[in-house]
């Protein structure tokens, strides 16, 4: 493999697909050594097909706002790869949502799949719809739209969404209703479920929970104590609110949390369970600030316009979008002193700014293996749709710590540079080879 040619021909053929272009770059930096050793995998061409998703969708989705206008979106699926399993991964509503967006998520979510150990492809999809100020209605008519493209390209052994940026319990549920009703079956198809209808205990928490399970690994392989430390987190959504609960119930303390609008600081911390709660107020809201935190607490402080990895904390952990944290952040926190940076968003670091950690030889890790927590249960709720049971907290918890141990030992088996776990290059080394085997396995198609 020689990365500057393929990044070359990558560039020409996805033009300007920036986010898309990062990740395979990082990948193919950690994997080549190993890629090289395996004369098997160039004679099969297999970065090269791993470097172009199975399929894409692409359409229209027209849907009527509360004026009585339509309003037009565009909407994405990329089924990624199904080497392992179905196509699995989230669909995402925000601004931002491009081609080149959704096929780095969906590149992403391949390798991260095959590290939850379960039997599951990579996908991903969305829309640029914004679900900013919309009401409940416009909510529903555009999920319903959106799945009536899509549906037929759906199926429990086909391809399963599930949520991301935007996308919650209540849009899951929209859209799987849409789809029950046009496919006339009620299977796993969606996951991210209500409990009343299919979906699995603990799968609002998991990205969240699994990413202290996996931070806690990271200080046991150090010799870190977690209680005690502080913790600065970026956003205030889902992914956010779990990984403050964990934080907290493992004696952490978080003492930021950000939105669009600034970031609020409590040197408190966000520990107690109404201040923890009050995130999800303000999320629900469907206003995108967190200003007023500091309003209803007022020995908090909102910096407008600012981004947390400022704060003097131990520990930092970007929970929001890519690209969140760049060069200039990372030196920030390590000026500042960090331990240890994990990433809970999907590479929400810049490519300068994981050099600068890894350089550095700081503590960091990337989203595929800190983030698996939450498409780790999303297939453990596949499993209880398919079995038509539905496990306890402890089972599902069991399961999720397991899984995020094993993650971790994946990451250090791969990474291990002398004293120092390279973890981005360990998790992508043992999720590559593993989605490398299985296509190698299964011939040309
Ligand atoms: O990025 C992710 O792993 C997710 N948004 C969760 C995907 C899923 O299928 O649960």
């Amino acid at each position: 493999m020689n990365v500057e040619q393929l990044m070359q021909d990558l560039e020409r053929k996805n033009p300007g697909e920036k986010e898309f272009l990062q990740a395979a770059h990082e990948v193919l930096v950690s994997i080549e050594d190993v890629y090289n050793a395996n004369p098997q995998f160039e004679k099969a061409s297999i970065i090269e097909r791993l470097l172009e998703p199975d399929r894409t969708f692409v359409f229209r989705v027209a849907w009527v706002d509360d004026s009585g206008k339509v309003q037009v979106n565009r909407g994405y699926r990329v089924q990624y790869n199904n080497a392992i399993g179905p196509y699995k991964g989230g669909i995402r509503f925000h601004p931002s949502v491009n081609l080149s967006s959704l096929k780095f998520l969906g590149f992403e979510q391949t390798f991260k799949n095959a590290l939850t150990t379960l039997p599951m492809g990579g996908g991903k999809g969305g829309s640029d719809f914004s679900p900013k100020g919309k009401s409940d209605g416009e909510i529903m008519r555009f999920c319903q739209a959106f799945v009536t493209e899509l549906w037929r390209e759906l199926g429990p052994d086909r391809d399963v969404p599930a949520g991301d940026i935007g996308v919650g319990a209540r849009e899951v549920g929209y859209m799987f209703g849409m789809y029950k009703k046009l496919a006339r079956e009620h299977t796993g198809t969606y996951t991210g479920k209500g409990l009343t209808f299919g979906g699995s205990r603990l799968r609002p928490e998991a990205t969240g929970f699994g990413a202290l399970y996996f931070v806690e690994q990271m200080c046991k392989a150090h010799n870190i104590d977690l209680k005690g430390k502080t913790v600065a987190v970026s956003g205030f959504g889902n992914v956010a609110w779990g990984a403050t609960l964990k934080a907290t119930e493992l004696g952490a303390k978080v003492v930021a949390i950000s939105g669009p609008d600034g970031y609020i600081y409590d040197a408190d911390g966000i520990n107690t369970p109404e201040k923890i709660a009050y995130m999800v107020e303000l999320r629900t809201s469907g206003n995108d600030v967190v200003a007023p935190y500091a309003t209803k607490y007022p020995n908090a402080k909102f910096y407008a316009g600012k981004k947390p990895w400022e704060c003097k904390v131990d520990i930092a952990l970007p929970c929001a979008i890519q690209n969140e944290m760049n060069l200039e952040d990372a030196k920030t926190l390590k000026a500042n002193g960090v331990t240890l940076v994990a990433e809970v968003s999907n590479m929400g670091c810049t490519a300068d700014a994981v050099d600068f950690f890894i350089e550095n030889k700081m503590l960091f890790a990337p989203g595929k293996a800190v983030n698996a927590g939450g498409v780790a249960c999303s297939g453990l709720e596949m499993t209880q749709n398919a079995m038509h049971i539905s496990w306890t907290n402890e089972e599902v918890d069991k399961w999720l710590h397991q899984i995020m141990n094993d993650i971790h030992s994946q990451c250090v088996a791969s990474g291990k540079d002398g004293k120092y776990i390279n973890y981005v290059k360990g998790a992508n080394i043992a999720g590559f080879l593993k989605v490398a085997q299985a296509i190698l396995a299964q011939g040309v198609i």
